[in-house]
């Protein structure tokens, strides 16, 4: 049964004009390794820590400011809301298709709240929390590409024809600020793309990106902007001591004007010294150890990497499961080809080299959970090939072959042929980083141990579930398993309501 709402009635939970309060048993695990009559054994002691979560209720009006607004996945985006917003319908060959929010975490899934006669009730993931509603975000951004967002959509080629003839109207207007372009991060092919590109040194570049960002919030009297990078892949920056390693010498090196320092790297500084949420959609290393550590000093959400949108997505799911099962995965191969620009910038060496450390390093967590299938630094070949093909254009054709070792020495081969149009797939993605990420900046939380309320480590892990490679806290474990992020992300939602993590028991029935 599916219920659209829900109020949770609590001694542990107060809701007030403007916020949540909530009282939360954080049940956990301290292990302890300890030395007995000479022999080390583990000691496992199970702790309740007394949490209390504070969520602000007041939605603001969010404006959304892509980098690569321009691109497939930012017009695509862009094209979807607004038809969501409008209620466009349209007609294909096959019926008369409505708008919708499929392929969002946030908009289009549920969650289990309990039992009711004996039927399990859901309702709406969303429902939650208060959340920004997509359909009242304003949109804007940077493109390196002059062109408007009507003619980017066509560019594109994704969406049906009679829904581009209805969006154009209101996609015509839209026109990409200048972005910060370097043709030594991408490929040489995307030079002709390049005519709305900001001048003067990476200092003014940055002063640039920050006056846009003044600038688009008057301008749309929003209360909150989010920033996401869906431009481009880049290449990797060189991470050197005394060039990027450190906050100061980062600056020192935006003062020398070095040519090392990425643009997405200069866009995410303006972010963070704006105290506006900056998200790296793309695979490259945006975030170098100098970058992480001013968002941490500036207390600024940042979030990445990479967006897990169709194959990755499967291997966090499917590798999960043969390790979870007990089959140990020993070779994956994954080939892809795509015709859309992206596939086009990532047929350079430097930028393919980008996609494939986040498309290779998804795995390490399941395969490290299991000594029992794995020797100490054993690991499964794992092979990322992508090419490009031009006639497939958006729709991303993905093959995959994973081979484990089964029962008595045994093999078992599973292939996975998997087309899709890329950006109808990341376009929803996006939403949900951008929703969450302002969602995460509303929460405030505080151990029994802690003085004061703080908000959620800078480095957002909380939206693991959406990135290829999610970046963590210095010194934090990676988890890429998607059942395990999906698990994080909703049971912090439900501690903030005061609602008890899914636990999948049902006891109730036992
Ligand atoms: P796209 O090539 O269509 O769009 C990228 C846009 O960025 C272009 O319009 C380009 O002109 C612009 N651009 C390049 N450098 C820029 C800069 N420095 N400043 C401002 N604009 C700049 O690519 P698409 O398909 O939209 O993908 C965007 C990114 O998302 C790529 O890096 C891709 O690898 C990544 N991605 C896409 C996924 C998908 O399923 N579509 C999944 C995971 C990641
Ligand atoms: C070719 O691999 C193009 C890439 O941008 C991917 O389409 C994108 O990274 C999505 O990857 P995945 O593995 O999540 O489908």
């Amino acid at each position: 049964m599916f219920i659209e709402s829900f109020k949770v009635e609590s001694p542990n939970v107060k809701y007030t004009e403007d916020e949540i309060h909530s009282l939360y048993n954080y049940d956990t695990t301290e292990l302890i390794h300890e030395e007995k009559n000479g022999a080390y054994q583990w000691v496992v002691k199970p702790k309740t820590v007394k949490y209390e979560f504070k969520t602000q209720t007041h939605v603001p009006k969010l404006g959304v400011m892509l980098v690569g607004w321009g691109g497939n996945n930012g017009s695509t985006l862009t094209a979807g809301v607004i038809a969501n917003r409008e209620g466009i319908s349209w007609a294909t060959k096959d019926k008369v298709q409505q708008a919708n929010y499929f392929g969002s975490l946030t908009q289009a899934s549920t969650i289990r709240v309990g039992s009711f006669n004996g039927e399990e009730i859901y309702a709406p993931f969303k429902s939650l929390l208060p959340m920004v509603n997509p359909d009242d975000i304003v949109f804007g951004g940077w493109d390196i590409s002059s062109m408007n967002l009507a003619d980017s959509m066509a560019r594109a080629r994704v969406l049906d024809i009679d829904l581009q003839k209805q969006l154009r109207p209101y996609m015509e207007s839209m026109v990409p600020l200048p972005g910060i372009f370097d043709p030594d991060f991408i490929a040489a092919n995307q030079g002709s793309r390049a005519d709305n590109v900001i001048k003067g040194n990476k200092n003014e570049q940055i002063q640039k990106i920050i006056k846009d960002i003044r600038e688009f919030k008057e301008a749309n009297k929003v209360d909150k902007v989010v920033v996401l990078w869906t431009a481009n892949t880049e290449r990797y920056s060189n991470v050197v001591v005394g060039l990027n390693d450190t906050v100061e010498n980062l600056f020192k090196s935006i003062d020398k004007n070095e040519s090392e320092i990425s643009p997405s790297t200069l866009y995410a500084i303006a972010c963070i010294l704006e105290n506006v949420p900056f998200i790296n959609g793309s695979p490259q290393n945006t975030f170098v150890p100098g970058v992480i550590d001013l968002a941490i000093s500036k207390n600024t959400l940042i979030g990445g990497d990479d967006f897990k949108s169709g194959q990755t997505k499967m291997k966090s799911v499917l590798v999960d499961f043969l390790v979870g099962a007990g089959i140990k995965p020993t070779s994956i191969v994954s080939y892809n080809h795509l015709g859309n620009n992206d596939g086009m910038n990532l047929s350079a060496p430097q930028t393919f080299r980008s996609k494939e450390i986040s498309k290779s390093n998804v795995v390490d967590d399941m395969v490290s959970s299991n000594a029992i299938l794995y020797e100490p630094g054993e690991h499964p070949d794992h092979v990322v090939v992508i090419k490009y093909v031009p006639y497939v254009g958006d729709s991303k054709r993905a093959m995959d072959e994973y081979t484990s070792e089964i029962f008595m020495g045994g093999t078992n081969t599973i292939v996975l042929h998997n087309t899709c149009e890329d950006s109808l797939l990341a376009a929803p993605i996006i939403l949900d980083l951008v929703l969450l990420a302002e969602l995460s900046t509303r929460i405030q939380l505080k151990a029994e141990t802690e003085g004061k309320f703080h908000s959620f480590h800078p480095v957002a892990t909380i939206l693991s579930y959406l990135t290829k490679a999610p970046l963590v806290p210095p010194g934090t474990p990676v988890v890429n398993a998607l059942a395990k992020q999906r698990a994080m992300l909703e049971n912090i939602m439900r501690a903030c309501v005061g609602l008890a993590p899914e636990n999948n028991m049902i006891l109730e029935y036992k």
